[in-house]
């Protein structure tokens, strides 16, 4: 009995030990070295240099990542107006000037030495639109490529004010940040939101020909009655109606202004579904995605996909081969979300 039990022990000591053999012990691994936390967050008020500052870019385009074992990145919030398309504005929340806000890009290791002012005090008047419900309004930013506490870096500020942290990058992937603001659902559909990219140690695998960033994300709005004015509608985003669903922040953009490549090249995307409510599955009409990132780690490697489906705040890289000259139009294969503005197109020449 007594070495019954012994070898029972033994069996599981083993089984607890073994080597992943299906994954190898490495696949997957955390990276070496994790930096958890960073020094307390500080609130400074009065002037602040206006403008976003660090390596940066807005959305089609890919931010070069800065030198150096720390960067200085500067947010700015702002209210403005925002086209979401020709005949559609709203006055929008907005980290920097754009809807999705800027794309940083960081490698592993970096320490991102941040600061953020909110503006929507002297940037009010300028989005006085005829009825337009605007108004100064605290803020946030919750990092999800960071590994800090949020109670200390993610607190809201108020107008005028500076919030400076730092966090530094451990995984590689991509990563959302929003406004973390109660009532989150209103400050994210009011266009608090963004992408991160974070390279691996020594860039990510392989030399593609082109690289775009796609972020796909919902808007939820209301007319104004009697004006030409839309609102940020909480009802409808509560009920995950959507009125119109866009990459980049535009409904349909890149159908009348597709994005050019050369026929035979690979081509790829850094994409995030940043919701704040519905799935996103992305696909590419005429193409197949040779290799799929999950969250944009190339440890989660997929391979041969049509499609990639991310729930909100989620995000892959994906890379294709655009096979020859046309015109490739790529889509939220929930069609609904295509009607509603998340098409758009590589035209092949
Ligand atoms: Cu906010």
């Amino acid at each position: 009995m007594r070495s019954l039990t012994v070898f029972i022990i033994l069996i599981i000591f083993c089984a607890c030990n073994a080597p992943n053999q299906k994954y190898g012990t490495s696949f997957g691994a955390p990276p070496a070295n994790i930096t958890s936390g960073a020094p307390p967050a500080n609130i400074t008020s009065g002037a602040s240099p206006t403008g976003i500052k660090g390596p940066l870019a807005y959305a089609p385009n890919v931010p070069t990542a800065a030198d150096g074992d720390t960067i200085e990145v500067k947010f700015d919030v702002q209210h403005k107006t925002f086209h979401i398309k020709n005949d559609l504005a709203f006055v929008g929340w907005m980290f920097g000037d754009s809807i999705p806000g800027p794309t940083l890009k960081v490698r592993v290791g970096q320490t991102v030495k941040f600061s953020m002012t909110n503006r929507s005090n002297d940037t009010m008047a300028m989005a006085m639109d005829a009825g337009a419900q605007t108004m100064q309004m605290p803020h946030s930013i919750d990092f999800h490529a960071a590994m800090v506490n949020p109670e200390d870096k993610y607190r809201t500020i108020n107008p005028g004010e500076t919030i400076h942290f730092s966090w530094t990058a451990n995984y590689p992937g991509v990563f959302m940040y929003h406004c973390g603001t109660p009532m989150v659902l209103m400050h994210m559909i009011y266009g608090m939101i963004g992408m991160v990219i974070v390279e691996p140690t020594g860039g990510f695998p392989g030399k593609p020909d082109y690289e775009f960033v796609l972020i796909q994300n919902e808007y939820y709005l209301r007319k104004l009655q009697d004006s030409i004015t839309y609102v940020p509608d909480v009802e409808a985003a509560r009920l995950k109606e959507p009125t119109y669903v866009t990459f980049n922040g535009k409904v349909a953009q890149y159908v009348p202004h597709p994005l050019r490549v050369k026929a035979g090249s690979r081509v790829r995307v850094y994409f995030i579904n940043e919701g704040p409510n519905n799935a996103s599955s992305f696909h590419v009409i005429g193409t197949i995605f040779d290799k799929v990132w999950l969250d944009g780690n190339p440890h989660n490697e997929l391979q041969g996909l049509q499609a990639v489906y991310l729930g909100p705040a989620c995000g892959a890289i994906v890379e294709f081969v655009i096979p020859e000259k046309g015109r490739y139009t790529f889509v939220d294969h929930s069609f609904a979300d295509a009607e509603m503005g998340a098409i758009g197109q590589f035209l092949a020449e």
